[in-house]
């Protein structure tokens, strides 16, 4: 059993694992613990992480970025039809409606889902663990905003699904950065104490999330939580983006907004800009070569100038602060720390703001951009029975309140009950009692849509089936099982139909509660003719078969890095033996070789083919060139180290002796 962690971000994603050391952050391919969260699809391959988030300028029609939030979202979405025009992609209505992702890939028009890319960017991550880990990398667990609803939830957990992965929990950042908090302090209050009220604050690159924990020995309990899902530094770019583009409209002409590699180009420079302000309160030079029609552009800015254009985005930083300490009556008395995460609590003015308001400094212990990758990984560990790890406890909340509603074709007994309010204890079962003669449907939803980061409040539709009068023709006792589950999902989980004892008065939609259950129970065991359809749920490919296809790709990438491996290994051979020919294997070419210069023509040729006929060739073609040169090189070779060995081999007969 693999224990992995995957801070999955708008931006940047970071991998923790559990090793006999303890929990550690992983570095990938190219020696980073951050993998941009970009996949590039190609004629020949996908090319996902750092080497895709270079291609952007080069191949930008076809490098996704920024697709976490299109998650579970109707491409009609206002959020969606508002992000399209920014995007250097395009992106396509999917026969159900949902939001797809049009690219070129193997010289073909394709339409992916945000499930099939971020399935894509998982399989990257998948890749990099089991480098780490040295085995294969099946379970995990993975981490979403708080405030992501259940169509947002399911669609993220379905890509992990395609990319092969056991996601034991999807975990809200803010609750996965208070056990990567949490889980070491020695010193937390006992049970019967007064316990430890931190507030955790995440400001990324496309959110802002506020918590406040309670910290017991061995638990914590997430109290509430606050957000602003729009709020994070990539507003801050896009504010230096406008003024800039409207600074180089004066000074050089340049319509910048119509041409999209330029505006690629100086969003990069723009992020550079305003982590280089983080650091410096001067007057700062941005600079791009070449930057349209062959002119230069220079410009300049400092952080005060910076924050005056910020003013409206940073105002939004205290709703938040504010709901959580409402929302928990706690007083700003009652909070022990207030801990910042996230690449954009560095801009000063963020962390100014946030000190104000809780008037007190605020600590920076975890790691900023490590904190909800470590938190992750250690939840797995808890998770899996193959790792040991210290005991404790997470309860989580309900962030939104869950409304059902009842209805019958033919008795009106429609009615509804909220059946999670606000901040409810989470994962949580309940059982609800009906009493019915027929078949009847529940809907879930949403009871406040206007708090609701989402267009649509509806959950899912669920009809209890098989529902018969009992024999005395009086209705029947059904109860069904209700849970919002580990993932933070909602799902009725069983409905079963119980004998009714003579004369007890039946009350509708009574509740009783379950104890709280960590691990998902098989609750369906029991029952009777059940189904269940889903509003939001993807439609289109079922998931077996979206896996196949996702092999398809992972093979194909393998067949192209195969292909390229025996490029360079031509490469490489053809510059060894050239290197070695002018030295080490000088004195064993033979007269005849050298007279008819063969060899050395024959490396000419070869390196010519490389650049011309041979840049772009099957893999066999290279096998064979490299085979052919070998035929050359091997007897060169041998003699070599014959030579070599010969006086090594006489040195040891001489030790011997
Ligand atoms: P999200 O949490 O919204 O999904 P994410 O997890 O990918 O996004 P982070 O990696 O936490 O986001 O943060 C990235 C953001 O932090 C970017 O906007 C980046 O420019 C910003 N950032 C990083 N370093 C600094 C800095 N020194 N000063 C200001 N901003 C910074
Ligand atoms: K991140
Ligand atoms: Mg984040």
């Amino acid at each position: 059993m693999s224990v992995v962690g995957i801070d999955v971000g708008y931006q940047n994603c970071h991998i923790a694992v559990a090793r006999s050391g303890g929990i550690e952050t992983i570095a990938n391919d190219y020696s980073d613990r951050c993998t941009p969260a970009y996949v590039s699809l190609a004629s020949k391959n996908r090319i996902i992480g750092n080497a895709a988030k270079s291609q952007i300028i080069t191949n930008f029609k076809n490098t996704v970025h920024g697709f976490k939030k299109f998650h579970g979202r109707a491409f009609d979405d206002p959020f969606v039809q508002g992000e399209k025009p920014k995007l250097p992609y395009s992106l396509h209505k999917l026969a159900n409606g949902n939001t797809g992702i049009k690219v070129r890939y193997l010289d073909e028009d394709k339409v992916f889902t945000v499930e099939q890319i971020t399935a894509m960017l998982l399989t990257k991550l998948k890749e990099t663990s089991e480098a780490a880990l040295k085995k294969p990398v099946v379970d995990c667990v993975l981490s979403v905003p708080s405030f992501f609803t259940d169509a947002e939830r399911r669609s993220v957990f379905d890509a992990s699904q395609i990319a092969g992965l056991n996601c034991l929990r999807l975990i809200n950042d803010t609750t996965a950065v208070a056990l990567a908090y949490g889980i070491y302090k020695q010193d937390l209050p006992s049970a019967e104490e007064k316990p430890r009220n931190v507030v955790f604050v995440d400001l990324g690159h496309s959110s802002y999330q506020v918590s406040i924990t309670a910290f017991n020995k061995g638990k914590l309990k997430v109290l509430a939580t606050a957000f602003d899902p729009y709020l994070g530094g990539r507003n801050f770019d896009e504010v230096l983006v406008d003024y800039f583009c409207e600074d180089f409209k004066g000074r050089y002409k340049l319509n910048v907004k119509e041409n999209p590699r330029a505006v690629l180009r100086l969003h990069q420079e723009c992020e550079k800009l305003k982590k280089l302000m983080s650091a410096n309160s001067s007057d700062l030079p941005l600079n791009i070569e070449c930057f349209m029609n062959d002119i230069d552009v220079t410009g300049k800015m400092n952080r005060i100038q910076f924050e005056e254009f910020c003013a409206h985005y940073l105002a939004r930083l205290e709703a938040p602060l504010k709901s959580v300490l409402e929302q928990t009556k706690l007083s700003r008395d009652d909070i022990y720390a207030v801990e910042l995460v996230g690449g954009a609590t560095r801009t000063p003015s963020v962390k100014e703001r946030i000190i104000k308001f809780f008037g007190k400094e605020i600590s920076t212990t975890l790691n900023a951009d490590e904190a909800v990758a470590r938190g992750c990984a250690l939840q797995c560990a808890i998770l899996s029975p193959a790792f040991k790890v210290r005991e404790f406890c997470i309860t989580d909340v309900v962030p939104f309140p869950i409304t059902l509603r009842w209805k019958s074709p033919t008795d009106d007994g429609i009615g509804e009950c909220e059946v999670f309010s606000k901040n409810h204890a989470a994962p949580f079962s309940k059982v609800i009692t009906f009493h019915k003669k027929e078949p009847f449907d529940l809907e879930a939803f949403y009871s406040t849509p206007k708090d609701l980061p989402y267009p649509d409040p509806r959950i899912g539709c669920f009809s209890v089936q098989n529902v018969v009068p009992q024999a005395d023709g009086d209705s029947s006792k059904v109860k069904v099982k209700v849970r919002v589950n580990v993932h933070g999902i909602f799902t009725v989980s069983g409905a079963s139909l119980i004998e009714k004892q003579k004369g007890e008065a039946g009350e509708e939609g009574q509740m009783d509660t379950e104890p709280l259950v960590q691990n998902e129970g098989r609750a369906e065991d029991q029952v009777r003719g059940f189904s269940s359809c889903w509003f939001c749920h993807q439609e289109g490919l079922p998931c077996p078969l979206l896996t196949i296809f996702q092999r398809r790709m992972i093979g194909q990438d393998k067949l192209e890095k195969e292909r390229n491996d025996a490029k360079n290994a031509v490469e490489e051979y053809l510059y060894d033996l050239r290197n070695k020919l002018c030295g080490v294997y000088e004195k064993y070419i033979t007269e005849e070789v050298k007279e008819s210069s063969r060899l050395s023509l024959m490396l000419e040729d070869t390196e010519n083919w490389l650049y011309e006929e041979g840049e772009d060739q099957p893999k066999q073609i290279y096998v064979d060139k490299l085979d052919e040169l070998k035929r050359f090189g091997q007897p060169i070779e041998d003699k070599h180290r014959e030579n070599e060995d010969r006086p090594r081999a006489f040195e040891e007969l001489g030790k011997k002796l």
